[in-house]
């Protein structure tokens, strides 16, 4: 094993009580909770982008963090990126990591030679995934990054970018594969517009869905089993993005003919710049049956954009793991790590104790989420609200069996609903009892 981390042990579980920086304090992967480890119920994964690449530039200034693993030749700082990353999910026990073919290989002179050093590296990180257990949980492609793509990918006026993106889609399908990877992910980067004055909305999302079709057809043809996701954002490069969030990337899937393959990856941070709660993306996806795999991370509600914190909101956390727990768990997704660490937390040290933070948080979600469920006064709650519904007059609404004309006469008898208390806060005071109890 490469030491790139050098001051990061194999970071065990210690207790809530412990004080050592890289223990953890919630996280005990072997232990089994309603019938399953948790680590199994968490599936954390890294995120290659963020923690072997990103180098804290933002848009006022540049890097503070060196990522380059003390190589120079591009081929050379991939392959350490991979002994590094590979030392630092053993060390923190992460089971899983999810790739842009971008992160994990430098573009070549032309395509062909990109081409080629996607493969190599595909093969060096498939020995490191023998040798460890490690999986892949999903892959994806960058077509945002590069200036080919700046009228977009799938919904460039380009049908040159349009190609250069499929082509990349291939490659980073057949890596998925070869990796053994469980998704794919499509976050339409670029897939959106500055203005309507140059704007073919109709085409573009037309072309978008196209291009979703011939990846899963490729996909598909080659034997993935696996699941195809899109990752909701509203805005973020561009001034709207087409994948605004779940409840109208539903809709783009049913009108197109593509909800049967994809499924919603949840990005906490997408979620608030939409102006929902992740709980109530999540509640989307789990009650239209496409909840699949979660971006975990956080923003800041004082700022406006996209900050990729690592999640350490144990309310959030376990109100997103009551989700998780309600659609069924995790099949083929997981919870990706969709977080950088801050700017002045530049050392490898800092990367660690942003894992431990986050997976603790997660942990400790997990962990309340069931107490919830099982304390039942939430559920009960929910439950007897609707209970209207169950007899009389409700039933027959529910069942079908009552038109407007019934309804009125219903009316006429009944006169002025009797209504009963929300009880909001009272259900606000049990969730505080349970999270702090
Ligand atoms: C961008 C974002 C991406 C996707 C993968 O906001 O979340 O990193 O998760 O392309
Ligand atoms: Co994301």
């Amino acid at each position: 094993m490469s030491n790139y981390f050098a001051n990061v042990p194999v970071v065990k579980y210690e207790g809530p009580k412990s004080k050592n920086p890289f223990a953890f304090k919630f996280y005990d992967a072997e232990k089994v909770i309603v019938g399953k480890k948790m680590k199994d119920h968490l599936k954390f994964a890294l995120s290659w982008w963020h923690t072997m690449c990103g180098a804290g530039s933002d848009p006022f200034g540049v890097g503070t963090m060196d990522r380059s693993y003390g190589k120079s030749d591009p081929m050379e700082i991939a392959k350490a990126k991979v002994d590094a990353a590979f030392e630092f999910m053993q060390k923190l026990g992460i089971e899983y990591f999810c790739f842009h073919d971008a992160d994990i290989a430098p573009a070549g002179n032309d395509f062909a030679e990109t081409k080629k050093n996607l493969a190599e590296i595909v093969d060096y990180i498939s020995g490191k995934m023998k040798e460890t257990g490690i999986k892949n949980l999903w892959g994806t492609t960058n077509a945002f990054g590069h200036p080919r793509f700046m009228h977009g990918a799938g919904t460039s006026c380009s049908a040159d970018s349009f190609a250069y993106a499929a082509a990349q889609i291939k490659n980073a399908i057949d890596a998925t594969i070869k990796l053994g990877g469980t998704g794919y992910v499509f976050w339409g980067g670029r897939e959106g517009y500055e203005t309507l004055l140059n704007t073919d909305m109709g085409l573009e999302l037309d072309n978008m869905a196209r291009l979703m079709k011939m990846a899963v057809e490729y996909a598909r043809s080659k034997g993935f089993k696996g699941d195809f996701y899109i990752e909701p954002k509203p805005k973020e490069p561009t001034k709207h993005q087409y994948d605004f969030d779940t409840a109208t990337v539903l809709g783009f899937l049913r009108k197109y003919g593509l909800d049967k393959d994809f499924k919603m990856n949840i990005e906490a941070n997408h979620a608030t710049l939409a102006g929902h709660t992740f709980q109530h993306e999540l509640r989307v996806a789990r009650i239209n049956g496409v909840f699949g795999s979660i971006d975990a991370n956080q923003g800041d509600p004082n700022l406006g954009w996209d900050t990729d914190q690592f999640p350490t909101n144990v309310y959030e956390a376990t109100l997103c793991m009551y989700e998780v727990i309600k659609a069924g768990g995790f099949t083929n997704g997981g919870l990706n790590f969709d977080a950088k660490v801050r700017r002045a937390s530049f050392t490898f040290d800092d990367i660690a104790h942003a894992y431990i933070s986050g997976m603790d948080a997660f942990a400790l979600g997990l962990i309340k989420a069931y107490e919830i469920i099982e304390d039942g006064r939430i559920d009960k709650f929910l439950d007897e609200r609707y209970a209207s519904y169950k007899s009389g007059i409700g039933k027959d609404i529910v069942e079908g069996k009552a038109d407007l004309e019934k309804l009125e006469a219903y009316t006429l008898a009944n006169g002025e609903p009797k209504l009963e208390s929300g009880r909001q806060e009272m259900l606000e005071g049990i969730l505080n009892s349970i999270i702090f109890g």
